[in-house]
């Protein structure tokens, strides 16, 4: 956070509006963003945190293909599924819009015209992959194939997400169409791109790139690769029939690449925004410009690490260009969260999905927030599991947090009838020994955890914020375990009023310093101390909760989580990874072939043969020269495995020959026969040989 800026900008990727959020998503992007904005607001910056849906792009409408239904039924449907969620949890957007408002059409084709009268894009014929059934371009997840660099059989035409690697549709390996499974052909087309390569060199971009240095490393990292690869022109326009169309002559049946328009989204958002709370009685007078092209606004994009290159290079090349924008001034991306072992994946359904949560955790929203913060992928990948879950709810927010709060609320309620005591003397406790030092200690340790915090949700370590807060309660804890007013109630009723008054004055600073973190605990613990209105800057003072205040009933915090809880979750993963299993092993397979009669198989002759030479084929890779012996002669023949056998292992093996296969001609050697194999798509070949020695020549049937 800069000090010097007047207000903040904060934005949260847009989601594609292709299927609902999982925690994935809460824990990279929007949970951190609303904690910080959270936090902003309470220090009273003046903030703006956009956010909305991507219902552009080629997952859209794929999942629209699938679905049977239009790419339009598609996000209306899921636009509403996703909202819910965020609001359920508290992730408090001053704005959710949807690119495909009519807001966001207009400014995202002004965005693309102002580019274009400038000059900025270039215009080329490339050839792109064409679906001749469908009668159609096949741009980005359009295209499915071989993964070039991991074999990854069902990699996309801009990234294989099996191993990450960015790809175009040419990289491919035996390409596909996703829409008709047909090979695609190459066809010409024109498309306007970003001179990504020349724009590097700017001066206003090498000032710009400056800024990387303050930045988290993960970003870095990313970025310092691409720029020393050195940047390459990239389309802004696509031939597809969804999106926002191209807004100028010749570009009919092309749409704005989704890259381009998604971040356009944050600012129709912001226009959207500032005309939907024009009518509210607190609207503050600031207009879309001030919030973005003013340079006393600071811009913040809480992405996850897929998003890097579009937000920290792309998008701020478009700000950079068109001339008016601000540039961002922080990118606190995530890395990725994982679930139990494996990598969260919507198509595999590998997933922990908010909506469903909320079914099975009613009212327990906050829980899921503290878990996945102190999770958080920060710095690097990071893994949820069930168990994991159980025992931070159990062992922090229930024996730390709520266990605190609730003794206080408890003891105050028998004592004092819920009324906070009347503290006359302060010294009365002071003066006790046993109280003394404990206090001190305690209300030390509560000073330094709330500036840490502080210095922490101002850099955006959240974890770390959240365990400073964490251990405000822990401090209090430790002075109730240290004077036991329980048992002083007895002997020193004085020094319990001073103990409980003290304690009531932390429960009162938990409830405030839980905002960002937990929305809905804060709100329940501000009610149950009586108190109205409660203000950040109160967690310095001493006094929040005044005596003779009436607390109302005291009620727990957060129940247990119980192991039929988590069984329940880990039965339902099961089940999940054993559908997977099934739909792998059957979809590597190769399709069966049409039915033979019983003749056709007859008239194959199988021998068992024994392997008594075998050499490589100079200049071929792949073959292997073997002479075997089917005990009434000794064939040569030519096999196509030279990259799973060495020759040697192969000498004395018993194998299975097609022994009245026509002779074929390779390389200029006669092959007289071939070799059993057993092999799948994924490199593994093993000879087909009998189980027990027997004589070569047997018949195999
Ligand atoms: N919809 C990608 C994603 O959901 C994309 C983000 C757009 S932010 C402008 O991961
Ligand atoms: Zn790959």
């Amino acid at each position: 956070m800069e000090a010097n800026k007047k207000r903040i900008l904060v934005t949260a990727a847009l989601p594609y509006a292709n299927g609902p959020v999982h925690i994935g998503h809460l824990a990279g992007c929007y949970l951190p963003a609303d904690i910080y904005v959270r936090y902003l607001k309470a220090i009273g910056k003046e903030v703006l945190f956009i956010c909305g849906s991507d219902e552009h792009g080629v997952p859209i409408t794929i999942k629209a293909k699938k679905e049977g239904i239009t790419p339009q039924q598609v996000v209306d449907k899921y636009d509403g599924i996703m909202k819910n969620a965020f609001q359920s949890f508290g992730i408090d957007f001053s704005y959710y819009g949807r690119t495909s408002s009519k807001v966001h059409h207009k400014t995202a084709q002004e965005f693309f015209r102002h580019l274009y009268e400038k000059g900025v894009f270039e215009e080329e014929v490339t050839q792109q992959y064409f679906d001749t059934e469908a009668q159609q371009f096949l741009a980005d997840r359009y295209i499915t194939g071989t993964c070039p660099r991991c074999g990854n059989p069902g990699a996309y035409g801009d990234q294989c997400e099996k191993c990450g690697t960015s790809l175009s549709p040419t990289d491919l390996i035996n390409p596909k169409s996703a829409l008709s499974g047909a090979a695609p052909v190459l066809k010409e087309t024109k498309n306007w791109f970003l001179p990504m390569g020349k724009l590097q060199q700017t001066d206003a971009f090498q000032d710009y790139i400056k800024r990387f240095d303050h930045w988290k490393s993960n970003i870095k990292g990313q970025c310092a690769s691409w720029l020393n690869e050195g940047l390459q022109s990239r389309a802004m326009t696509r031939d597809l029939d969804w999106g926002v169309p191209v807004p100028i002559e010749g570009a009919d049946g092309k749409v704005l690449y989704v890259w381009f328009d998604a971040p356009i989204g944050y600012i129709s958002a912001t226009k959207e925004a500032i005309s939907a709370k024009s009518q509210e009685p607190t609207a503050s007078s600031l207009s879309w410009q001030d919030w973005w092209q003013n340079e006393e606004t600071e811009l913040v994009h809480f992405i996850g690490k897929d998003n890097i290159v579009f937000h920290a290079i792309i998008f701020p090349m478009m700000l950079m260009t068109h001339g008016k924008y601000i540039l961002p001034s922080n990118i606190p991306a995530n890395e990725f969260l994982n679930l139990e072992g494996d990598k969260i994946s919507t198509s595999r359904n590998w997933a922990v999905w908010l909506h469903e949560y909320l079914i099975d955790f009613p009212n327990r929203e906050d829980e899921l927030r503290y878990v996945l913060t102190s999770i958080a992928p920060e710095t690097k990948d990071s893994e949820f599991t069930w168990k994991d879950f159980q025992t931070r709810i159990n062992s922090e927010l229930v024996s730390i947090f709520g266990n605190f709060v609730n003794r206080v609320l408890v003891l105050c309620d028998k004592y004092y009838g819920g009324i906070v005591p009347e503290v006359t003397e302060v010294e009365t406790h002071n003066a006790l020994e046993k109280v003394k030092e404990p206090r001190r200690i305690c209300f030390e340790q509560i000073a330094t955890s709330i500036a840490d915090m502080e210095q922490n949700l101002k850099e955006v370590k959240l974890r770390d914020a959240q365990v400073n807060f964490m251990s405000i309660a822990r401090a209090g804890n430790k002075y109730l375990a240290d004077t036991e007013p329980w048992k002083l109630y007895k002997t020193d009723e004085a020094a319990v009023k001073g103990i409980l008054f003290d304690a009531l004055q932390i429960c009162a600073k938990l409830a405030i310093a839980a905002e960002p973190f937990l929305p809905h605990t804060s709100k329940k613990l501000v009610g149950l101390l009586g108190l109205n209105q409660v203000s950040w800057l109160q967690l310095s003072s001493e006094v929040i909760v005044p005596a003779g205040l009436q607390l109302n009933k005291p009620e727990i915090l957060y129940k247990q989580v119980e192991d039929e809880e988590i069984a329940k979750q880990l039965d339902r993963l099961a089940q999940i990874k054993l559908a997977n299993s099934q739909v792998t092993q059957s979809s590597n397979l190769a399709e069966l072939k049409p039915n033979i009669n019983w003749e056709d198989f007859d008239k194959l002759d199988l021998r068992v043969g024994k392997v008594i030479e075998a050499t490589k084929v100079p200049k071929a890779d792949k073959l292997l020269n073997l002479t075997v012996d089917l005990g009434f002669e000794k064939r040569t023949i030519l096999s196509g495995i030279a990259e799973y056998y060495q020759p040697e292992e192969l000498v004395g093996k018993l194998v299975t020959v097609v022994a009245n296969l026509a002779p074929r001609k390779i390389r200029g050697i006669e092959s007289q026969g071939m070799l059993l194999m057993a092999g799948n798509d994924f490199g593994k070949l093993f000879s087909v040989s009998p189980e027990q020695d027997i004589e070569p020549g047997s018949v195999v049937k």
